[in-house]
């Protein structure tokens, strides 16, 4: 994509459920290019009074535990139902090697042929931060194309996570019965971030240790302290494979999203996140502007290599770099 086309195109397009035009506003969400960001920040400013009603579904888990064969089987359950399914990713590992939801579209064979789903893999980024902004913008293109549902594909690596969940209504956690210490590869940190975690291959030789695993999680989770929420987080085994228990979770999904109603939870939920992504992207933008500063630029290694051999500490080092910045706001 070169030059872009109107901001009236993009957004007529993704209001009319083109879904070329879906495809062609997502890439220009995605891109880094300041002309395009210019006519992409027009578009998602007249998109978002388009958005809000999807139901929106965090999924993460180590490499290997089963996610897009869930995101599969579930996509495909939601598709029978004659809901729309749209799959997202946020996976900084593939940003290189293009995108794992791509590399996984032989494992979402049926949902990628699905004409009620619409996948698109992780973009590719220099941080964390840029990819997982681009996500989310792609989700609210995606709620003002009218799907019903958004799922977000997140390998348990990093913080991506925690990006991932601060851009959801639920965030589902999968995990495998494994031998010995079952809470074993899963920090701590993401624990907290589940509404539910789901103990997945739970299927022919498995179904028992899938079963020790389950009740070791519910100890975990019931032991994290609870967080004045009206939703207790659910642990659940489920085979992606066999199709078990996938109803059961998505039921989870929906008692959840009316309990958080109830519970006046959910408005509060989405406005907090959508000052806390205008925090995130505040901060990224100053770091990135002040590295770029040509005087911290320039001494930044030299202070960072005197710090590391104690020749000054690491407050005089930060002090050394901060001047500069303080200088420029001086002027
Ligand atoms: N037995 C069994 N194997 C599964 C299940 N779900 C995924 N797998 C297998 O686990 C491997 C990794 O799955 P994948 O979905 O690619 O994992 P991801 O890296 O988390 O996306 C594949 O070989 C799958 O066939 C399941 O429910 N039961
Ligand atoms: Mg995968």
């Amino acid at each position: 994509m070169s030059t872009p086309q109107k901001p009236e195109e993009y957004i007529k397009g993704v209001l009319n459920r083109d879904r070329r035009m879906l495809a062609k506003t997502i890439t220009l969400v995605e891109s880094g290019l300041a002309e395009h960001r210019k006519v992409a920040g027009q578009v998602l400013g007249e998109l978002l009074a388009h958005t809000g009603r999807a139901i929106r579904v965090g999924i993460t888990g180590v490499p290997g535990v089963g996610k897009s064969v869930f995101i599969e089987t579930l996509g495909t359950f939601l598709t029978c139902q004659g809901l729309t399914v749209a799959v997202l990713a946020v996976d900084p590992s593939s940003a290189r090697s293009g995108g794992s939801v791509l590399g996984d579209k032989t494992r979402m064979e049926k949902l990628s042929a699905d004409p009620r789903a619409f996948i698109r893999p992780s973009p590719s980024g220099k941080t964390l931060g840029g990819i997982a902004a681009r996500t989310r913008e792609s989700m609210l293109v995606c709620e003002a194309a009218g799907f019903d549902v958004v799922l977000v594909e997140t390998v348990g690596v990093g913080q991506s996570e925690t990006a991932v969940a601060a851009m959801v209504d639920f965030f589902l956690v999968l995990a495998l019965a494994g031998a010995g210490d079952e809470l074993q590869g899963i920090k701590k940190g993401i624990l907290e971030l589940a509404d539910a975690v789901a103990v997945t291959k739970a299927d022919g030789e498995n179904i028992k240790a899938a079963d020790q695993a389950r009740q070791q999680y519910e100890v975990a989770l019931h032991m994290l302290s609870p967080s004045g929420s009206a939703w207790c987080p659910r642990v659940f085994t489920c085979s992606a494979l066999a199709g078990e228990n996938i109803d059961t979770i998505w039921e989870t999904v929906l008692a959840h999203r009316k309990t958080l109603q109830a519970s006046g939870e959910f408005e509060a939920k989405r406005r907090k996140q959508a000052a806390q992504w205008m925090w995130r992207l505040l901060e990224e933008g100053i770091k990135e502007r002040v590295f770029a500063l040509p005087e911290i630029a320039d001494s930044l290694s030299a202070v960072v290599s005197r710090v590391e051999h104690g020749e000054i500490t690491a407050a005089a080092g930060a002090d050394k770099l901060l001047f500069y910045l303080d200088k420029r706001i001086k002027v």
